[in-house]
């Protein structure tokens, strides 16, 4: 056999990786910039770095046009990302972020599609402070963004806790040991002196130079895929035989995002290659990601994702790199079976007495509203709680681990801030995602988070008038085409293009495992609804039994399938 001689992409390294290899391992100016009291902002280098420190510089942009107007500089604030792997937060650090985002942040917390917290609307004169306080909660931001390996997702599972607590140990493993070396976060954020004479600092795994791009791991427990395996660049799915955790599936080169026009970007579904024991996990996942490190596009950052690598070496070879590397081979996959990439609400009882809530949270936002105090209730529960928080990679939250002489109150309390499992809506809405997009996201094109709750209103009475109300069909909304509601595989999916404008997709796989593909481009309200008029209307009449939206979209000839990333746009 002849091994292939491997080669990253020509051309000249993107200024983000000069940006990092003069960063002196993620220090920049970051320590001096934010002790600056001029501008609100930091310079665009920095908000580079500030990335892998697990923030992004945004401004208001509801106030952009009028600042701009005074000649003022934007309303400049941060947005923080907590490394929280599996999603798993107790009752203690849930109290820590509620009051941070209360003292610095805009008052809300949002739930993200990869089971953490972030806080937006933090002035810069508050960033450190804020970090101190989430280090002091045994949480931090260090990589939560960046060229790195980012907080590892696993399953949320409140059904089989022994298997839950396995998965979610892995997790958390993962997301420690190939976390950045630099001490710059804790120079920067946490007063950590740099010593004298160190000898110069080596990220044994990333080099200097880190990743071309950002990477991500996640675990699923099947049956459920709610942290949407596929989606991720590495993904594990963990196979259970006689109630113990044997091993997992190995899935490569999975992503979201893309450009619109540019069709050599394109959302893609990671590819199940093997199969390998717990112990071998972190071996596996390492190697992976210095496969990225040495063959990823350093040059082109819209290409720069290991699904691309992938999909330009072959997945034979990277399997065959990776083996190289590992010194061992990947045994044979073994069967798994997903019904669902969604949540599952309400009480279930698991093992040992301990009960399991999950909460729909609308667009994973916590906050009060006029008429429904979340973010009180959830607050109060907190305080009495013993158990743990789960964020889910749906963006709602599971009030996990109660005892059973805990849950008479955390049940009245749930009840006495009418905190809800959404089984009153329809179970459309419950099986609903949106990105944070206006007014923080600097890349957003049209809303999503604001926006799609009042076109489900609107849905629902369709819904309604079909006889849908508790037919689960999963719909996304993302306010660009990056993707972070992965509105890929939503069965229906709405992809930002313009202000009140978006494209619309259809045909995903109900469990995670086929890609949507676009059904019309550049529609606003009034078509949306009348294209979903009649396709709710046909699939209520004409779907076989048990028969799933984005398959009978398919089946119908309504759209062609996708069968692959790389005939998405076809
Ligand atoms: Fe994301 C960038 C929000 C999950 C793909 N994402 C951003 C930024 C930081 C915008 C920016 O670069 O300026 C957004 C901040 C908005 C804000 O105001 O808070 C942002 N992404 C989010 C969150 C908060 C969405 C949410 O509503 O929950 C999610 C935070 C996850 C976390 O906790 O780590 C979030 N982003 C995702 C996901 C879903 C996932 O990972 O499961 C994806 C698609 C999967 C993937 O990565 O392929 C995703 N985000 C992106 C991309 C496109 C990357 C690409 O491959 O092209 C960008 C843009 C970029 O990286 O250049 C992006
Ligand atoms: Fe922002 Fe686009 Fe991500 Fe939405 S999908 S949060 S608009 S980057």
């Amino acid at each position: 056999m002849v091994t292939k001689i491997l080669k990253a992409p020509d051309g000249s390294p993107s200024d983000v990786e000069r940006i990092k290899k003069e960063s002196d391992y993620l220090r920049g100016t970051l320590k001096e910039v934010m002790l600056d009291r001029i501008s609100a902002g930091i310079p665009d280098d920095d908000n580079r770095l500030m990335k892998h420190h697990g923030s992004y510089l945004q401004d208001d942009r509801d106030l952009r046009n009028e600042r701009q107007k005074q000649k003022l500089e934007p309303a400049y604030q941060f947005m923080l990302r907590v490394r929280m792997p599996g999603g798993v937060s107790t009752p203690e650090q849930w109290l820590v972020m509620d009051d941070l985002s209360q003292k610095y942040g805009n008052g809300t917390l949002k739930l993200t599609t990869r089971e953490t917290f972030q806080m937006h609307g933090i002035l810069k004169w508050n960033m450190k402070k804020t970090i101190k306080t989430i280090h002091s909660a045994l949480l931090d931001t260090i990589a939560a963004c960046g060229d790195v390996n980012r907080n590892v997702m696993c399953a949320s599972n409140p059904y089989q806790s022994e298997i839950h607590s396995e998965v979610y140990e892995w997790s958390k493993k993962l997301s420690d040991d190939l976390l950045p070396r630099t001490r710059a976060y804790h120079e920067i954020w946490l007063d950590e002196e740099r010593v004298a004479g160190t000898p110069e600092e080596v990220e044994p795994m990333y080099g200097p130079l880190y990743l071309p791009r950002k990477f991500k791991i996640g675990i699923a427990v099947p049956p459920s895929n709610d942290i949407d395996v596929f989606s991720q660049d590495l993904g594990f799915i963990a196979i259970v035989e006689d109630g113990k955790l044997i091993g997992f599936n190995v899935a490569i080169g999975g992503g979201m995002g893309m450009t619109h026009g540019d069709t050599a970007t394109y959302p893609q579904l990671a590819k199940v290659i093997g199969f390998c024991r717990p112990e071998q996990l972190y071996d596996i996942a390492e190697k992976t990601i210095t496969i990225q490190r040495d063959y990823g596009n350093r040059s082109v950052r819209k290409n720069a994702r290991f699904k691309y690598t992938v999909d330009r070496l072959g997945l034979e070879t990277v399997k065959e790199e990776l083996e190289n590397r590992l010194g061992w081979s990947l045994e044979e996959a073994k069967p798994y079976h997903f019904d669902h990439n969604g949540d599952r609400y309400g009480w279930v009882e698991g093992i040992k007495d301990k009960w399991h809530f999950t909460l729909f949270v609308e667009g994973g936002r916590v906050t009060d509203y006029d008429d429904y105090k979340l973010m009180t209730g959830l607050r109060e529960i907190a305080k009495v709680h013993t158990g743990e928080f789960r964020l889910t990679a749906n963006q709602n939250l599971i009030i996990a681990n109660v005892s059973s002489d805990k849950k008479d109150e955390i049940s009245a309390l749930i009840e006495q801030y009418g905190l809800t499992d959404g089984k009153h809506h329809s179970a459309l809405r419950r099986s609903s995602m949106a990105c944070v997009a206006l007014p923080t996201c600097g890349l957003a094109m049209a809303e999503a988070e604001r926006y799609l709750p009042t076109l489900l209103d609107k849905v629902e009475e369709i819904i309604d008038e079909n006889g849908l109300r508790d037919q689960e069909i999963t719909i996304r909304m993302t306010g660009c085409p990056n993707g972070c509601a992965r509105h890929a595989l939503g069965e229906i999916g709405f992809i930002g293009k313009a202000p009140g404008k978006y494209n619309m997709y259809l045909g995903a796989a109900f469990d995670g495992s086929r890609l949507s593909k676009m059904y019309r481009e550049n529609i606003g309200e009034e078509d949306i609804l009348s294209e979903l008029r009649v396709l709710l209307s046909r699939y209520a009449k004409e779907r076989d039994e048990g028969e799933h939206f984005g398959d009978f979209v398919i089946r119908a000839g309504i759209i062609k399938a996708t069968t692959d990333g790389t005939n998405f746009h076809d």
